[in-house]
């Protein structure tokens, strides 16, 4: 999203999770987390979504994405913990427990989607965007798996603010969705 954002040209390259393509040595050898994402740019290769966000805002975007003041620089760094934390464990947990049909009970999940959801709710009500009046990264890190929380049976029609935020990102010039692919992670 990041990149259609900014308007730099890339090359999507799908990696077949259900295939496990995302273990073979080739992939190791770009990620040996061996997880997706995972960004090639010249000759410089890098893995986990926020650590690509922080490196594209540095190279090519500017300080409103990515604030240099040190309050501001905080308030986006907190939510890229919110991304890995609360939200990978929750709605990206719930939704990924449904789509590959793991045998793992997603009840905990969803509560902590529904809990992550009413703090932001009460967020955003003071706020457009979660570090402030503009977008940033930390907009981008967190959107993909709360649009989906659906998939995931997490409802966002308690959350008018949080839905009203998603809006938001959508309506960003070049905003392009998740594709619709169940292979397919944020
Ligand atoms: N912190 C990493 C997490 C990445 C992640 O969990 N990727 C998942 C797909 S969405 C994956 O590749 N899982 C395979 C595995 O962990 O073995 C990030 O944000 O990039």
């Amino acid at each position: 999203m990041f990149l259609s954002l900014f308007d730099l040209p890339y090359e999507l390259v799908d990696v077949d999770l259900m295939a496990g393509a995302y273990k073979t040595a080739a992939f190791l050898e770009l990620n040996t987390f061996g997880q997706v994402p995972v960004i090639q740019d010249g000759s410089t290769t890098l893995a986990d979504s926020n650590a690509i966000l922080v490196y594209l805002a540095c190279k090519y975007g500017d300080e409103r994405w990515l604030p240099r003041d040190p309050v501001r620089a905080a308030a986006v760094q907190r939510w890229l913990s919110v991304a890995a934390g609360q939200v990978a464990f929750g709605p990206a947990a719930a939704r990924l427990a449904v789509l590959f049909k793991l045998p793992t009970d997603p009840q905990e999940a969803i509560a902590r989607a529904s809990g992550l959801f009413t703090v932001m709710e009460k967020e955003l009500q003071k706020a457009p965007y979660l570090a402030g009046d503009a977008p940033t990264i930390a907009d981008i890190a967190n959107y993909s798996y709360i649009a989906h929380a659906p998939e995931g049976n997490v409802p966002l029609a308690p959350y008018p603010h949080l839905r009203a935020w998603l809006a938001r990102i959508e309506a960003l010039p070049r905003f392009v969705p998740m594709p619709n692919s169940p292979a397919l992670c944020a």
